[in-house]
């Protein structure tokens, strides 16, 4: 076991979802966290229920992960604070509407693939530099089963996710000779404010992805992170597939 407390993770997209309950598991365990998100006031109040009820370290930092400048100026502010974070979880992400190709949206595309590809990068070009002076932390991502297999109207999401799976192979490449560990967790349906995101505010439409069977939570994907960053530090899991038992595949459910 090799223990998160009194050590540094940087949570990107914590204001709500796995983000969220990753932050708090790793608060509850010790962690000092640096939290990130776009809505201030979410952010502000995670930091202090995580305060108040972990007596850990919490710093916070409102942006969007989408401006390159932003991403550097939390690295060169954690620098400035000599803070190197142990842990990574490069987190923030989302889905915009679910269209055919031929009916997409060019705003929903740039989303997707400026969030989850490029704010990925550009969150990682900034911080794994300082894990490298170092030679030690540990790198998160999370893809999804929607970058194992396409589904229809999800294509744009779908490539995002084949990305993250491609950088997540490529930079444990380039750890290799330093003891930085890298690992994408792939989650199947999850709970969270994902399909409201992507049905653009309809809640409706949003909470019938989640009937008829028992989708994984965010608890779930924070235990996850927790088990896979807590291995002992020989122990490089490189990719975690995760679906509810409900699900075998994006084509394959057992819904009452
Ligand atoms: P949520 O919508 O609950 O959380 C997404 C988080 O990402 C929020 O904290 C949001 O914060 C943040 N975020 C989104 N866009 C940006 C941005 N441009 N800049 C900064 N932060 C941003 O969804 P999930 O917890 O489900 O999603 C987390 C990750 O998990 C995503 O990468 C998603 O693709 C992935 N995923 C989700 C699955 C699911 O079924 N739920 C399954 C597989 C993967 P804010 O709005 O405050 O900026
Ligand atoms: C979220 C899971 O199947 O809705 O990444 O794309 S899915």
């Amino acid at each position: 076991m090799n223990s998160i407390r009194g050590k540094w993770a940087l949570i990107t997209g914590a204001t709500s979802g796995f983000g969220k309950a990753t932050a708090d598991l790793f608060a509850k365990e010790g962690c000092n966290v640096i939290i990130t998100g776009r809505r201030a006031e979410k952010l502000e109040a995670l930091t202090n229920i995580l305060k108040e009820k972990y007596n850990v370290i919490v710093l916070s930092y409102c942006f969007d992960v989408r401006e390159l400048n932003k991403c550097v100026e939390m690295a060169n502010d954690l620098a400035e604070r000599e803070i190197v974070p142990d842990v990574l979880v490069n987190n923030a992400g989302l889905a915009s509407g679910k269209n055919k190709i031929h009916e997409g949206l060019i705003g929903d595309w740039e989303k997707m693939i400026d969030t989850n590809v490029k704010g990925l990068l550009y969150i990682t070009r900034s911080i794994l530099p300082m894990m490298v002076t170092r030679n030690e932390g540990h790198v998160i991502n999370i893809g999804s089963t929607a970058g194992h297999i396409v589904y229809p109207e999800g294509g744009v999401y779908n490539a995002s996710k084949f990305a993250v799976k491609a950088l997540n192979e490529a930079i444990n490449l380039d750890l290799v000779g330093t003891n930085i560990r890298c690992c994408s967790v792939d989650p199947g349906a999850a709970e969270t404010e994902f399909s409201k995101v992507r049905f653009h505010g309809d809640e409706e439409k949003a909470k019938k992805v989640y009937e008829g069977y028992e989708p994984l939570q965010p608890e779930d994907i924070a235990n996850i992170i927790y088990f896979i960053v807590t291995s002992p530090v020989h122990v490089n899991i490189t990719n975690l597939v995760v679906y509810p038992t409900a699900q075998r595949s994006f084509y394959v459910w057992d819904k009452k």
